[in-house]
């Protein structure tokens, strides 16, 4: 599978990648990530990417004309395993459900937002899909953007070292919705915290039910709204 990222901060780039899953995976030729400078699709002296908004208002609007041009330098026809997507804070949230669908294609382009926004002609008529990874500000999509490899690139078969891309499908069946369960490594006592006994024995069924209790309990407390969609989800 191939990444493009359309950027104007390509240099970013240099670090996130570097490390783990996603460097040993492109090692591997699984996969490839290409980083473009949008700024190569600018037709001025100054290379300018950015223009005011009509109407008015605060900050500058990435403007339509280098962004399209550099979608259509990189992908010059759509086939449906392809696809592009413009990451935005007004756009829909990603999930696991996304990133396992992305994993399926040949090639996903991502558009980086910057300044106050993108022209909302990229939206309509560029993108596949207008991404945001969650209800908090960013200064742009570069980061949202390497959340979305990372999440994708672990899912694409061969890259965990699990064939079968199945398994993830498993566990998040498995988990019926719940968060994972605490877990604990030695010491048994650490500051006079002691690891709850039912793990220090060998009774599976025990700990099978104290972990599907926990996993429970862990999730009404930290995402109660986990629980509810569960509860639709049942009736
Ligand atoms: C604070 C400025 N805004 C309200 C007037 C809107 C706004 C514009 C541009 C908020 C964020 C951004 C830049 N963010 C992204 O490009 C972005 C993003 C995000 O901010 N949150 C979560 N996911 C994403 S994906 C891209």
């Amino acid at each position: 599978m191939r990444f493009h990222i359309i950027t104007i901060f390509p240099e970013f780039f240099s670090g996130p990648f570097e490390h783990g899953v996603v460097s040993r995976a492109e090692s591997a030729g699984l996969l490839a990530i290409h980083v473009h400078d949008l700024r190569n699709w600018t037709c001025d002296r100054h290379r300018t990417v950015d223009d005011r908004p009509f109407g008015g208002g605060e900050g500058m609007l990435l403007k339509p004309q280098p962004v399209f041009e550099a979608v259509e330098a990189v992908l010059p026809a759509r086939t449906q395993r392809q696809k592009v997507v413009l990451l935005s804070a007004q756009g829909r949230p990603f999930t696991q459900r996304l990133a396992r669908e992305y994993a399926a294609l040949d090639d996903l382009v991502l558009i980086c937002g910057r300044y106050e926004g993108v022209d909302e002609r990229v939206a309509e008529h560029l993108a596949d899909d207008e991404v945001s990874i969650g209800d908090f500000v960013l200064s742009g999509g570069e980061l949202a953007a390497a959340v979305l490899v990372d999440s994708v690139a672990r899912l694409i078969p061969g890259v965990l070292g699990n064939e079968d891309s199945s398994r993830n499908e498993s566990f998040s069946e498995e988990s019926e919705g719940l968060l994972d369960c605490p877990q604990y490594t030695r010491p048994a006592e650490f500051r006079g915290w002691k690891v709850p006994e039912v793990l220090l024995g060998g009774n599976h069924e025990e700990i099978k039910r104290w972990r599907r209790a926990a996993s429970r309990e862990k999730t009404e407390r930290l995402r109660p709204d986990l629980i509810a969609s569960r509860e639709r989800k049942q009736s």
